[in-house]
């Protein structure tokens, strides 16, 4: 292992996992050290990310669908992010705390993989992965990604938009969310095991009308390739207007909902990570301001952030009845 100065994006360990702050705080209680420890590392970092990025989607049966083409419609002000970082610097916590854990992700088997499809719906239903695939049209999409620590990224996902997956379902009309699960099993997610405290599995939750937005993507693929097992595999959520802990990872269900989902961060801390958590410059989270933003993989370049994650024209509408609500965190 090699320890070095950490590079500009590498925001120091106090700030780099802010939404680990509250449960690393039990941990450390937990653990007798008395509040001392987790920060030992100081400015420092261990770095895990490889010269050559292995292949991460050796042995994927999709392969032959991508890469996909590419959707002119999404345009990116920024360039892309150059493909190492996205797929070393990553918040999954099934597999860890840290940004690094695209090497424990890649004992999490991708297949056989089912989806289960319940609640309001004409008639719940499993479906595995390669047989949802057989049903939708990928394509590529540039996006924008925020995330809710104030760093950024601009990613070429590939996809179908979620629209086809909600029709796919049929749900009931009296159906208002979609909840959604990330697996729960402790037995590959060295995170689940070793912090039985969090509220596993991850949720996540949309209205029906963000999850039948527009931009709204069900990404099986990133970088012209099926999807590295630390960004989510096989299939995972996409929606950039809001912050990234709103797409959630690795989905096995899908249910169908009048109740609004509670999700794994709104359980942890609900003053900080709500339900809407639609970007905004203008409200700062409780502990940081989310005027800027810093662009992984430069040198720590920071650029204004934008209202709805620069999103607006799209989906501005969806909240045009919901003044008054917490939309933005
Ligand atoms: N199941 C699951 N989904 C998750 C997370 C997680 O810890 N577990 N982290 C979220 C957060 S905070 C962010 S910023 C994005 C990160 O996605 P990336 O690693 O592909 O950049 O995933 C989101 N989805
Ligand atoms: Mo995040």
């Amino acid at each position: 292992m090699l320890i070095r100065r950490r590079r500009g994006w590498e925001i120091p360990e106090s700030r780099a996992t802010p939404e680990a702050a509250f449960l690393d705080r039990r941990r450390v209680l937990a653990a007798g050290l008395a509040g001392a420890g987790s920060l030992a590392l100081g400015g420092f970092v261990f770095d895990r990310t490889p010269k050559d990025l292995p292949d991460f989607a050796e042995g994927d049966p999709s392969r032959g669908l991508y890469p996909a083409p590419r959707a002119m419609r999404y345009r990116l002000d920024r360039e892309v992010t150059a493909e190492r970082f996205p797929v070393t610097h990553n918040n999954f916590y099934e597999f860890g705390s840290s940004k690094n854990v695209w090497e424990p992700a890649q004992k999490m088997p991708t297949r056989p993989w089912e989806i289960r499809i319940d609640g309001m719906v004409e008639q719940e239903r499993t479906v595995g992965i390669d047989d949802l695939l057989k049903v939708v049209t990928l394509e590529e999409r540039l996006y924008r990604f925020r995330c809710v620590e104030a760093w950024a990224m601009a990613v070429p996902w590939t996809g179908f938009p979620m629209k086809a997956l909600v029709e796919f379902a049929k749900p009931l009309a009296s159906a208002k969310y979609v909840r959604m699960e990330t697996f729960n099993r402790p037995e590959v997610s060295s995170g689940q095991r070793q912090s039985p405290w969090y509220p596993w599995p991850y949720v996540e939750g949309l209205t029906i009308e963000e999850a039948t937005n527009d931009l709204t993507l069900m990404a099986t693929g990133v970088y012209g390739k099926p999807m590295p097992r630390q960004n989510g595999a096989p299939l995972r959520l996409i929606v950039p207007w809001k912050y990234g802990f709103k797409s959630v990872k690795s989905i096995v269900r899908f249910s169908f909902t009048d109740q609004r989902p509670k999700s794994f961060w709104e359980t942890i801390q609900a003053s900080e990570y709500g339900f809407w958590a639609n970007v905004n410059p203008k409200v700062p989270h409780p502990r940081w301001s989310q005027a800027t933003e810093e662009l992984i993989g430069t040198q720590g370049t920071r650029v204004p952030t934008q209202m709805f994650n620069g999103y607006g024209d799209f989906v501005a509408g969806l909240y045009k009845d919901r003044e008054g609500e917490k939309l933005w965190m």
